[in-house]
């Protein structure tokens, strides 16, 4: 039988990226994200590149009704998920704390904490049930490191730390493998999402060096889950060869 991996935040960037890399593996893939006609074009080129069956779930993962309720609604045989990458997740502003927003704050601490809360809640119920499973968590060298003007998304990802942590003590007994990636920058639709459409902003993030692409991550994670069952990979930090720290990149 084909592995399933559930992916969040797959209509862009990384998600994106796992989402043609686990393909390529052969694996059946649960996509969820907001925007539905993405999920349904990538479903279908996927479908017709790599010959797996590809099931779509659009629903914003702050909504915690919306969350249980079209995950628990998938047919009964997409419930054995191998694989949960909770992806999703999003900055929004770049503002001294003083100056925060707070819807800002709102948005960012309901996506990257608590829908993560919510997803692996659902998730990590049937992979007790089916007696396996692993669980990526997207934390941030953010999570790692403070910069000036990052106080609340730094904070989201220290979360995501926390928890990962967390779930790999509770999960212990049911032998479920947890891991947090913990990338630098990546080139995505991130920054235009922080910027809130400014895409030069956006742009000069990513100026005079090489950062990562999406796939750079999904390959990280393939690493993780590709490990033998007795091993886990607890957490792994990947920056650009260009950046040392999350404030630290060699431009040209
Ligand atoms: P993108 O903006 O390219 O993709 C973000 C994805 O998250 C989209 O698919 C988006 O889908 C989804 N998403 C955002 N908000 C919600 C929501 N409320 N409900 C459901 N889905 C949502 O960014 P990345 O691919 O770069 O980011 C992926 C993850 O990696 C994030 O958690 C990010 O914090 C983390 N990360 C990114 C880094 C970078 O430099 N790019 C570095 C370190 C970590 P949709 O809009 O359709 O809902
Ligand atoms: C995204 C990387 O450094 O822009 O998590 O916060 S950074």
């Amino acid at each position: 039988m084909a592995k399933i991996a559930l992916i969040t935040g797959a209509t862009a960037g990384i998600g994106e990226a796992c989402a043609h890399l686990f393909a390529a593996q052969q694996y059946n893939l649960v996509l969820t994200g907001r925007r539905h006609d993405r999920l349904e074009k990538l479903a279908k080129d996927i479908n017709e590149k790599y010959n797996v069956e590809v099931a779509v779930s659009a629903f914003d993962v702050r909504n915690r009704e919306s969350v249980i309720s079209n995950l628990e609604s998938l047919p009964q045989h997409w419930k054995h998920i191998d694989v949960l990458i909770n992806n999703a997740g999003l900055s929004q502003g770049l503002d001294p704390i003083q100056d925060g927003k707070y819807d800002d704050w709102d948005t960012m601490i309901d996506t990257n904490i608590k829908g993560l809360l919510y997803v692996s809640k659902v998730v990590s119920n049937w992979m007790i049930e089916n007696g396996l499973g692993q669980i990526i968590n997207l934390g941030s060298i953010a999570g790692k490191q403070v910069y000036a003007n990052g106080n609340v998304y730094c904070a989201t990802k220290a979360a995501v730390s926390s928890l990962s942590e967390g779930m790999r003590i509770d999960l212990l007994n049911h032998g479920i493998r947890v891991t947090a990636v913990h990338p630098g920058a990546v080139e995505t639709e991130f920054s235009e999402v922080r910027f809130k459409g400014d895409k030069t902003r956006a742009k000069k993030v990513y100026e005079g060096f090489d950062p990562l692409v999406a796939k750079d991550i999904a390959e990280t994670i393939w690493f993780a889950v590709s490990r033998p069952a007795h091993v886990n990979i607890n957490e792994i930090i990947v920056m650009p060869t260009a950046q040392a720290t999350a404030t630290n990149i060699f431009r040209k």
